[in-house]
């Protein structure tokens, strides 16, 4: 991984690429733009968010500022195990899976700038803190990142790891789940950005898939625009127990295949209709 070229401070990370995350360096204008980025996200979880984010959102309090990482992993790693760990930002696949197999998830310890409030390209602390740390409190989620993690090193040994960075990539960064309100979102990428929020329930240019663990292995992304496919889970379980197959004959097979063009539909996928969208309130 080249590191030369990506925005975090990389000069003074542990072996396991960890910083300390020196909450009290924050400036003002840091929590003030980070309450700015929380106010614009809140407003619209209620009607989009999956209840389990929502109800860890909630449990972790962290409207008023850039969140304190180790008094967030004391709450978290009562209710799953999990702890939060400081990182400058991406870190090789190898470390990063470690990290999960192990219930600690990495989250960036730098904040985007206010020229940036509608988008970056990497992922900032709001992302990873806003958009990913909240499930971490579901024990069904919680069991299935650990085990999403646990298949790195076999994923980096069959050569595997673009269809296992496509798992994480559908299913934890812009996943949906099917509720008896309707299709409700979980996925970080989709939570920390607030016209894709809205995007992914309801415009019809995308199409939402029930998900399938080799579908999503086959199936190529953007990483610089909204979505072209969203899939479904119906409940998180789902993700768990895909985690319990063997990838191995999924990498013989697909691996060094052309995937599908990420605007595929197949005659085999199944459909979930886009959300009517919701009425802004009156007045
Ligand atoms: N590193 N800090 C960090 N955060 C990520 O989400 C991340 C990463 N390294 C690799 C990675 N994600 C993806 O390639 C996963 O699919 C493995
Ligand atoms: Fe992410």
């Amino acid at each position: 991984m080249d590191f030369s070229n990506l925005r975090g401070d990389y000069s003074n990370i542990w072996p396991d690429y960890t910083v300390e995350q020196d909450w009290s360096g924050y400036t003002d204008e840091e929590h003030s733009l980070w309450r700015r980025l929380y106010r614009r996200m809140i407003g619209l979880m209620p009607d989009h968010a999956a209840q389990a984010y929502y109800d860890g959102l909630q449990r972790l309090d962290c409207a008023d500022g850039v969140p304190n990482l180790e008094k967030a992993s004391d709450k978290l790693e009562k209710l799953t195990g999990f702890r939060l760990v400081a990182v400058p930002g991406l870190v090789p696949d190898d470390v990063f899976f470690d990290h999960l197999a192990n219930r600690r998830f990495p989250v960036t310890v730098w904040l985007r700038t206010p020229e940036e409030f509608d988008y970056l390209v990497e992922p900032d602390i709001f992302h990873d803190f806003f958009g990913h740390v909240p499930l971490l409190s579901d024990p069904v989620f919680a069991d299935f990142l650990e085990a999403y993690g646990r298949k790195g090193p076999e994923a980096i040994k069959h050569g595997g790891l673009k269809c296992l960075a496509r798992l994480y990539w559908y299913m934890v960064e812009f996943g949906l789940i099917n509720t008896d309100k309707g299709l409700r979102i979980y996925g970080a990428g989709i939570l920390s950005s607030s016209g894709e929020t809205v995007y992914s329930l309801t415009d019809k240019r995308s199409t939402r898939i029930g998900f399938d663990l080799e579908r999503v292995m086959r199936t190529d992304y953007a990483i610089d625009d909204y979505q072209k496919t969203y899939f479904v889970v119906e409940k998180f379980e789902d993700l768990f127990e895909a985690c319990e197959r063997d990838f191995v004959p999924i990498y013989k097979k697909y691996a060094e295949a052309e995937p599908f063009p990420k605007d595929t539909v197949l005659a085999t996928d199944r459909l979930y209709e886009a959300e009517a969208p919701s009425v802004p309130m009156a007045g």
